[in-house]
């Protein structure tokens, strides 16, 4: 029966990290997986997110199953955290929202609705981009392609390129964007470039698909949903709204990585096709996996609406951000001061949980082989992995490599 079936190639992410777990080395140092460590190493839950759980618990509740779409008090208050709660979009009833199996799920879900809705469209990833965008959307059975993203000479954006690309593109066609905190470069756009890549998308007739995995890592919540915003906000000629796609997540911004929960909203042009199309996102949820889980749901919807919990998760989340942007300070002091001809200036530009280190796959090999460091073969380094105890052997390790 299943002599056919050919060996899994392991992901580039999930098994490196697996790989990681395995290594029997004392002073190992995972720079692998984008998950935030905090300074000692360890995967922090949150005290908002801890004492949010012990409310839900306390609830006693019993569990149905949740309606397709996931929990209302969810939905709603994931809808006022993307887009504010006055927002026009959310009043007018045209922004359908789904509670997701991560961001990952929605992310899936939505790609299904593409291919089943809008079957003649093509997606455009950024090059690079995080490696489950080109696996899910072709997945999903639609073609993949790249647009022009990270310029390698500068360690920065390459704008232009990206806009002439993007204004090529047929009608219809789904243009995958990084909200914030770019997967795997750090390289984000302003918010000048986008208020200049809105119209791009707006007389193309592109359907903009983002991706929100970081909100919080790189500015504050609000400018981080800077993109989402500015395309909810944008008109064409006749003015008529635009049409798109948000998943978003909290596995990052709560550190809930295992409760695995997001949402995806998708933008529409009034209420009737927002109920449409939730009809439809509900349709694909059922025959694959009939609703989502409730307890992540419950514990991110207690941290987003009682003021206190928000309060305090807001705090948390600007310290993670904060530690990280530290840690890009310390890696750059030492590598400069070892490596005085070289620029390190990139450690510092880039925004979130990654840096692009420009590392050969070679490299990165001899990181992990001679000195138990993990990055992503790409150059991809989690800077949230570093630590006051682990940046110098990074950058003593990084610049033995480089100086080869
Ligand atoms: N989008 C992006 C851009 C992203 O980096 C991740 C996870 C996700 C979505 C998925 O998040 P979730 O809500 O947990 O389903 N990225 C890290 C982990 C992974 O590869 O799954 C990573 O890039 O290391």
């Amino acid at each position: 029966m299943f002599e056919h079936v050919e060996p899994f190639a392991g992901d580039p992410i999930l098994s490196l990290n697996e790989d990681f777990q395995k290594d029997p080395r004392p002073g190992k140092i995972n720079l692998s997986i984008g998950i935030y460590f905090d300074d000692a190493g360890r995967i922090p839950v949150l005290d908002s997110v801890r004492r949010a759980e012990q409310q839900v618990v306390a609830r006693d509740a019993p569990k149905p199953y949740l309606p397709i779409e996931g929990a209302a008090n969810f939905r709603a208050a994931v809808q006022a955290l993307l887009f504010g709660a006055e927002h026009e979009a959310i009043a007018a009833g045209r922004v359908a929202t789904i509670q997701s199996v991560g961001s990952s799920g929605g992310l899936k879900v939505g790609a299904d609705f593409i291919a089943r809705w809008l079957p003649g469209s093509e997606v455009w990833v950024s090059d690079p981009s995080w490696e489950n965008h080109r696996s899910m959307f072709e997945g999903a059975g639609l073609a993949v392609h790249d647009y022009p993203y990270y310029d390698g000479a500068s360690g920065g954006l390459a704008f232009d390129a990206m806009c002439k690309a993007l204004r090529g593109l047929p009608a219809k066609s789904v243009v995958l964007l990084h909200a914030c905190c770019h997967n795997p470069t750090g390289v984000d756009l302003t918010p000048a470039q986008w208020d200049a890549l809105v119209p791009i998308l707006v007389e193309g007739e592109l359907l903009p698909y983002l991706d929100l995995a970081y909100q919080g890592f790189g500015d504050s919540i609000v400018e981080d949903a800077y993109a989402l915003r500015a395309l909810a906000a944008a008109r064409d000629r006749a003015g008529r709204s635009l049409s798109f796609f948000v998943a978003n997540s909290f596995s990052k911004s709560m550190s809930l990585y295992g409760e695995r929960c997001g949402a995806l909203s998708v933008v529409c042009a009034d209420a009737g096709e927002a109920t449409n199309v939730l009809g439809q996102l509900k349709f694909t949820v059922r025959r694959n996996y009939s609703s989502p889980p409730i307890h992540g749901g419950q514990i991110v919807a207690a941290v987003l609406t009682e003021p206190a919990l928000r309060r305090d998760w807001e705090a948390e989340l600007a310290a993670m951000r904060e530690r990280i942007q530290a840690m890009r300070r310390s890696l750059h002091g030492v590598l400069a001061a070892k490596m005085p001809d070289r620029d390190f200036g990139y450690f510092l530009h880039q925004r979130g949980m990654f840096s692009y280190t420009g590392l050969s796959p070679r490299q990165v090999d001899r990181l992990r082989e001679e000195f138990a460091v993990y990055l992503v073969r790409s150059g991809r380094m989690c800077v949230a992995g570093l630590n006051r105890s682990n940046v110098e052997a990074t950058a003593r390790a990084m610049a033995a490599v480089l100086a080869d």
